[in-house]
């Protein structure tokens, strides 16, 4: 096998940050499109917290988180240690609020106003940034911007119109670009569901 192995989900923004770092990186890999509900035995087994994004490298180590999986498409010198800090600030401060706001009724009690306040301190932090610059640390997209962005675009696709007129106007800027932006359509291709015995599909 020459090729790392790539379980990935197209829609989950974890695996997004992963396809987006590989892109980037002009590396290639086999991808494996999986189904949430329908995982394939093979990423279990190798690692059995079963989420994607999962890479196998070919002397068989796993990366099964996608913060690891971008340091390893990207390489040590990928980031800067304020640019790794705002990545993992996302998971964890703004995904939990960005889930809460998502899926309302998984929770006892909702309060949308609580919710937004949470998730509104780290909009705020990243349009602070984004008003210096056209990227979160520069005039180039960088590895916070592809680590960030997939998660701010699920924020924004919860009630599109309410995030457009919100007051984050240059996180709406840096969103509208990135959505725009010919290596995330690339990354956003349609696979079928990998089964097992099925033909390579390289990506990117
Ligand atoms: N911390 C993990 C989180 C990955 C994650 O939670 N991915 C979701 C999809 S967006 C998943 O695979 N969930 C498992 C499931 O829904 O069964 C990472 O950064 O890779």
């Amino acid at each position: 096998m020459s090729h790392p192995i790539l379980y990935s989900f197209r829609r989950c923004p974890y695996a997004m940050r992963a396809r987006l770092a590989i892109s980037s990186a002009r590396r290639t890999v086999v991808l494996r499109e999986v189904v949430l509900r329908d995982k394939p035995e093979a990423m279990i087994a190798v690692s059995p917290k079963a989420t994607v994004p999962v890479l196998i490298l070919p002397d068989g180590q796993v990366i099964d988180e996608s913060y690891d999986v971008m340091n390893w498409a990207l390489g040590d010198d990928g980031a800067s240690a304020e640019e790794r800090a705002l990545v993992m600030q996302c998971d964890a401060e703004f995904k939990p609020y960005l889930d809460q706001y998502k899926y309302p009724n998984k929770q006892e009690t909702y309060d949308r106003d609580q919710t937004l306040t949470n998730a509104g301190k780290y909009l705020s932090l990243l349009d602070e940034r984004l008003e210096k610059n056209d990227f979160l640390f520069g005039d180039d997209r960088g590895f916070a911007d592809i680590g960030i962005a997939p998660f701010v675009r699920q924020f924004a696709h919860v009630d599109r119109d309410w995030f457009l007129e919100s007051e984050w106007k240059n996180v709406i800027r840096w969103y509208r670009e990135f959505i725009e932006w010919d290596g995330f359509k690339s990354i956003m291709t349609k696979h079928p569901q990998w089964v097992d015995g099925d033909q390579v599909t390289l990506f990117p």
